[in-house]
């Protein structure tokens, strides 16, 4: 059975009491929370005890929810140093289960839950479907990998803990994935945003509509994405595309997620407090400046994490959200602080130069950005792939549409960079999240 976009829009699952939690109960609660993760760490993660202990401070000084402002940041690598059972505040006869992200360099960093974690991460789960409309009626491919990323068993221990029917198919075997969705009569999808993308071409190369299919939800995440593709992905599939956020440090997807409104990300603030500070200075920002995302887990067993520095750039949104959750929102995250790269003189993140490039028609979303050094001079060539149409354009056509793209990346990022146009399908397609630097500088 299909839901009607009115039960979407009024869907409420039981799991999802929290979310409308006044906000002084919710502050009192984040509190005592907040004290007893601090003790926690104190007494069992030697790390957290010295930064303490050097800075004069004991977990009785926290008194009020202000005084995290006081206590120390935890950062990447501290969880490389310790890799990679150094910040466990569990025995491991409670770990029920470990996951690891390799990132980009070096070792991967572990983190692990207890019984109860999981329980916190299935709940906080339960709350995203059910924010976006998903419920028992519903058949839910899981896209995300399974493995120790964390995407695939956080979504799928989510929509069973709130009765939906899940398809644990994982990323991969695109056409598999498509006669899954068909035949299963599946309603609600979970990927990240490129992989789905990926999904509607290829749809559309073996004649399947996918506006025609029972789909209507997807909750995407893992990756920056931007309004442009949402738009696009609404547009060729015929479903309303969620974000959803979420770290493996911090517990994996399930940190926060939008709601029916698609204004923002709700934090799932009884489990995680968000701070927002100047990636510069470390202080806390003004309400509504754009800065860069701290988290601390406040009911975490096995692995708390204490002002957890993500490197996500985002901003609070102040206004309360007209479906009535109180837990405070976030703008879409578009960039990471290191994925910034500067040429030039000017810093350039990878949301912009999808921002500039789906603001001309005939691109498609597909892109990377290729930076090379030449006698000691950054450069940077964005390729492109635009449809089929425009690339059996006449070249002095393909000339113009080449200068069309130059300029509004031009007017994005204030620089002037190359663009090259490829045919479509020639860059390569991911299952996770998209690669889309290739830095050859140093190579
Ligand atoms: O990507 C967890 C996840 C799985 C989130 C499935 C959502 C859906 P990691 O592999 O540890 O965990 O990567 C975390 O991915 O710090 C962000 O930079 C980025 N990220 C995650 N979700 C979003 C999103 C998972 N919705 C890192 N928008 C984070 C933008 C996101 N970036």
């Amino acid at each position: 059975m299909t839901q009607t976009r009115e039960t979407v829009e009024t869907h409420y699952h039981p799991a999802s009491a929290p979310d409308y939690i006044p906000t002084p109960m919710l502050k009192k609660l984040q509190l005592e929370r907040l004290r007893a993760i601090v003790q926690r760490a104190y007494d069992n993660v030697g790390l957290f005890r010295r930064q303490l202990d050097e800075r004069g401070l004991a977990p009785s000084d926290v008194t009020c929810l202000d005084d995290i402002s006081r206590l120390p940041f935890t950062v990447k690598h501290d969880l490389r140093d310790n890799y990679p059972f150094g910040l466990f505040a569990s025995p491991m006869q409670e770990v029920v289960r470990l996951h690891a992200s390799s990132g980009t360099t070096g070792k991967p960093i572990v983190v692990a839950y207890t019984a109860a974690d999981v329980k916190v991460w299935t709940n906080v789960m339960c709350r995203t479907f059910s924010a976006v409309g998903v419920g028992p009626s519903d058949i839910v491919q899981n896209a995300y990998g399974y493995g120790l990323f964390t995407g695939g068993l956080g979504a799928h221990y989510g929509a069973e803990g709130l009765g939906a029917t899940v398809i644990p198919i994982s990323g991969g075997n695109t056409d598999r994935q498509i006669m899954v969705m068909r035949d299963f009569r599946v309603t609600a999808i979970c990927s990240t945003p490129s992989y789905f993308l990926h999904l509607t071409e290829r749809a559309a190369e073996l004649g399947i509509d996918m506006r025609e299919l029972l789909v209507r939800v997807g909750v995407f995440g893992a990756e920056p994405w931007t309004d442009s593709m949402r738009r696009h992905l609404e547009a060729c599939s015929g479903i309303k595309a969620y974000d959803l956020y979420g770290l493996s440090e911090i517990v994996g997807p399930g940190v926060a997620c939008e709601c029916y409104r698609q204004d923002g990300l709700h934090f799932f603030e009884d489990h995680f407090y968000p701070e927002i500070i100047d990636p510069q200075t470390g202080d806390t920002l003004p309400q509504g400046e754009e800065g860069e995302l701290v988290l601390t887990t406040l009911s975490k067993q096995a692995m708390p994490m204490i002002r957890y520095r993500t490197r996500d750039i985002t901003a609070f949104i102040t206004a309360p959200c007209a479906c009535g959750r109180t837990h405070r929102r976030m703008r879409r995250i578009s960039r990471r602080s290191d994925d910034m790269f500067i040429i030039r003189g000017v810093n350039v993140f990878p949301s912009q130069v999808e921002t500039a490039l789906l603001q001309v028609e005939g691109t498609l979303p597909h892109y990377q950005i290729i930076l090379t050094r030449q006698k000691g001079l950054d450069e940077m060539e964005v390729q492109v792939e635009v449809t089929a149409e425009i690339f059996s354009d006449k070249i002095g056509a393909l000339e113009q549409f080449e200068a069309r793209l130059m300029d509004s990346l031009e007017r994005v990022l204030g620089i002037r960079v190359a663009v090259r146009l490829v045919e479509p399908h020639s860059i390569q397609r991911s299952e996770g999240k998209a690669k889309r630097i290739i830095d050859k500088r140093n190579a």
